[in-house]
């Protein structure tokens, strides 16, 4: 690692300052200054760069290639000086020069490239491929707006654009002369030779330039250093003024307009997907250049694409690339002329699928109409594999038709991204234990018994430097100081080390002192940021993460208004004062999800206004919820709410940051809190609920929602008062009704809200019962961050690089 002293970091620094922005340091403002920063770390990272492909060129290294519509990456000042080892020294450089560093750290945007856990995923995994010395290379779209930042107006969210390239570009570097050419629209017209092979020729085609804007990625005590390519859109037809002819001028600045708003913003939906062509242009656009740059590398190393699928794996992050797939082989059997068989084989060793939802409203669908206008040569391969796939099917299951139009690709108009995935992927994995079970056994079970080595699992997993070691610094240290150093950083079992001290009385108090000092920063900056005052004597009660009906955020709000009719019962009552804290953005066309964060906006006021409440029950909605807010909350949080239905959330990784930094899960039995669980043991986290095999049998039996409203009396009135609404006059029969009745299709609280309340509201009961005692909940709080050391992304990655990679990792 190269070392910097304040004085090189000084000098750099006001070097920028006078080359880039001809200020001297007096009179930069503070984003001067930060562009300038950035621009020191991009140069060193550039360097390491250089020297990283120089190495896996002459080593004829094997890559990965992880391809992704998202990359939730945040912020990276302080991970990029974090990683290169000079962060203290950045800030010291930084204070001689008269700026606070935690003030310059706060300007920087987040790069809201992703809606949530699966674009957090993606920037998580770049850190620790590149801290693994893996020679890898993220891919995406360089949008120019990100997710929307949020706002609650009268209790309701309204979306604003996230126009983040203002600062957020100085991490970019545009690569120009790394152009790819990406054809839209037109038509296929064959050319037969004499040998009887057809040379399709693509005409009347729209052509769309994509530009890298390459972002650097430096590991962790490593010069490795990887790149996130995201591309830009351009229209190669400049708008010309001299084109006066009224028609072409207008044709021109179409063309442009048409281009350049593929790359114009990122769709805010989440596990939800609606048939947008614009959606469709997005995917091809970013898959066709992605696949083209990696190609045309490999051709001018290689001089063939014969040892392609020796060299390269591409990972496809949900079906979103999987266009990856046809666009290959087009180039393989119309660019360099390979048969069908040899182009399949190569394409079916390179790509590999990860599944992040069991949702069927998330399965991507497309009508095969769409792709055949936009994509006609794409299309044409698309019913070659379908038609090969389906024979095949026909063959091994016989003639059974139910089993061959359940894993068809192309099946009443419309190509299932999934299905195509799995018939040209080596290995399909997905991404916590119980999920990869209910892929084998239910999703693509058919699949799976067709080729049951293809299904793998790999459980997710977090930045443990980002998302422990520099979000919560206190901790931070105490992990050192118990285990001996700051190995943990690279060994993320080493945390492991804590467990020791889960006795040690000095130590659990030292939890205790870190957990109230971290709530208190925290209240300090929402009362600075939004005038909201937090008792910080209460216990954190959190659960952000997208709204979602599967996630349940209307279930804690009914054990809410259930405390909140207890205390208004009986006022003197013994009652641990609990703050519960939400935050959570909606898909802007889900309906019911919006409903949802106005009721908890309403029963925020009424509870926050209710005198029986104060210094007790608090509810505090946390508006515009994103990386970057995240990392103040972690540290913050006591108690960490990951209620799904079972068996719908894949993973969950929010419950893996908050067990690292000490909160303690009440949670159902699904996604990765079942490893959590299976590590923690009964004792060490708070369980209710329905198991995923119980929640299929009683749908399977018949779920009478109704029954428990009735037997249960405190359910009932919860239910009718949140139905009359509260002193806003807001009434939410809507949202109750759809616990009670079916509608439209959808049966009576699909996500089984009521069934689980009684055992939601007795596992709250245990946790306080435990908070009471403290030195109990310590030590539980202690046993939960030491044994979370394979929540860490490091680990994730070494299981990817082992079983599905094949390519080795740092040791
Ligand atoms: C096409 C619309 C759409 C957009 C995003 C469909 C589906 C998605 C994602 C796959 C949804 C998602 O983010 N899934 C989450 O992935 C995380 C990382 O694996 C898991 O931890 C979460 O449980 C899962 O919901």
């Amino acid at each position: 690692m190269a070392e910097y002293t304040k004085a090189q970091l000084t000098e750099l620094i006001i070097g920028k300052l006078h080359r880039n922005f001809g200020r001297d340091v007096e009179d930069a403002t503070p984003n001067h200054m930060f562009k300038a920063c950035a621009l020191v770390l991009r140069d060193i990272m550039s360097g390491h760069q250089m020297n990283t492909s120089n190495q896996v060129w002459e080593g004829q290294e094997r890559q990965v290639h992880y391809l992704s519509l998202e990359f939730l990456m945040g912020r990276s000042l302080e991970k990029n000086a974090y990683n290169l080892g000079i962060l203290d020294t950045l800030k010291e450089a930084l204070e001689g020069l008269g700026f606070s560093a935690s003030d310059l750290f706060e300007i920087e945007p987040d790069a809201g490239l992703g809606n949530g856990g699966l674009g957090r995923l993606a920037a998580c995994y770049l850190d620790s491929m590149t801290t693994l010395e893996i020679p890898a290379t993220g891919y995406s779209i360089c949008y120019e707006l990100g997710i929307f930042k949020q706002k609650i107006v009268d209790g309701k969210q309204v979306e604003q654009a996230d126009n983040w390239l203002g600062l957020g570009d100085a991490w970019l570097i545009p690569k120009m002369d790394e152009t790819e050419e990406v054809r839209f629209g037109g038509k296929i017209v064959d050319h037969w030779d004499d040998k009887g092979h057809n040379h399709p020729e693509h005409v009347g085609y729209t052509t769309v330039l994509a530009i890298p804007r390459d972002m650097e990625i430096a590991g962790y005590k490593t010069n490795h250093t990887n790149v996130l390519r995201l591309w830009d859109a351009k229209s190669p037809v400049p708008v010309d003024m001299s084109l006066y002819s009224r028609g072409e001028y207008l044709k021109a600045v179409e063309q442009q307009a048409m281009a350049e708003v593929i790359a114009k913003v990122l769709y805010p939906d989440d596990n939800h997907y609606e048939g947008k062509s614009l959606r469709l242009k997005q995917q091809y656009f970013f898959v066709s250049a992605t696949v083209q740059s990696i190609v045309r590398k490999h051709r001018a190393q290689y001089g063939t694409l014969r040892n392609f699928h020796q060299k390269h794996v591409i990972q496809i992050n949900d079906t979103h690339p999987t266009l990856v797939i046809p666009e290959l082989m087009r180039i393989l059997l119309d660019v360099e002329g390979y048969s069908w068989d040899e182009a399949w084989n190569i394409v079916t060793h390179t790509v590999a699928y990860t599944n992040h939802t069991v949702l069927a409203e998330a399965l991507e669908r497309w009508p095969q109409g769409l792709i055949e206008t936009l994509l006609p040569r794409i299309w044409q391969i698309l019913k070659e594999i379908a038609a090969r796939y389906q024979r095949q099917l026909e063959q091994h299951f016989g003639g059974d038709m139910n089993k061959v139009s359940k894993m068809a690709i192309i099946w009443n108009g419309e190509v299932r991204m999934a299905n195509l995935c799995i018939c040209a992927c080596y290995a399909v994995n997905g991404v916590s234990a119980l999920h990869s079970e209910i892929l084998k056994k239910d999703v693509f079970h058919d699949a799976y018994t067709m080729h049951p080595e293809q299904f793998k699992n790999v459980t997710n997993g977090i930045d443990h430097r980002r998302w422990l070691s520099q979000i919560n610094p206190k901790l931070d240290a105490l992990v050192r100081e118990c285990t001996g150093g700051d190995d943990y950083l690279i060994h993320p079992d080493a945390i492991l080390g804590l467990e020791k001290y889960k006795n040690d009385k000095a130590v659990l108090e030292r939890m205790e002192a870190i957990k109230k000092e971290n709530k208190r920063r925290f209240a300090s900056y929402l009362a600075r940021e939004s005038g909201v005052v937090l008792n910080t004597d209460a216990i954190f009660d959190v659960q952000v993460k997208r709204l979602h009906e599967y996630k349940r955020q209307l279930l804690n709000v009914l054990h809410i208004v259930h405390l909140y009719n207890q205390l208004r019962d009986n006022p003197n009552m013994e009652f641990t004062p609990q703050t519960f804290l939400f935050g959570a953005k909606a898909a802007p066309g889900y309906h019911v999800a919006k409903r949802i964060i106005q009721l908890i906006n309403s029963l925020s006021a009424q509870i926050n206004a209710d005198p029986i409440c104060k210094d007790k029950l608090q509810v505090v909605f946390l508006e515009n919820y994103r990386v970057s807010l995240a990392e103040k909350l972690m540290p913050a949080s006591e108690l960490s709410e990951q209620i799904s239905t079972a068996g719908k959330e894949a993973s969950g990784t929010g419950n893996m940051k908050f067990m690292m930094n000490g909160a303690l899960t009440i949670g159902t039995l699904d996604g990765a809190n079942v490893e959590m669980h299976q590590k923690l043991g009964d004792e060490n986290i708070f369980l209710f609920g329905l198991t995923a095999d119980q929640v299929t049998s009683l749908k399977a039996s018949g779920y009478h929602p109704q029954d428990y409203y009735h037997q249960n009396g405190d359910l009932k009135r919860v239910i009718d008062q949140i139905s009359a609404g509260f002193a806003d006059k807001e009434s939410y029969a809507d949202l109750m009704d759809r616990l009670l009745r079916s509608a439209g299709g959808s049966p009576a609280d699909d996500y089984m809200l009521l069934a689980d309340f009684d055992s939601y509201r007795q596992a709250h009961c245990r946790a306080l019962e435990t908070y009471a005692d403290r030195q109990r909940w310590n030590q539980m709080s202690l046993i939960n961050v030491a044994r979370s050391g394979i929540f860490a992304a490091d680990r994730s990655i070494r299981d990817y690089a082992r079983d599905i990679w094949h390519v080795p990792t740092r040791e």
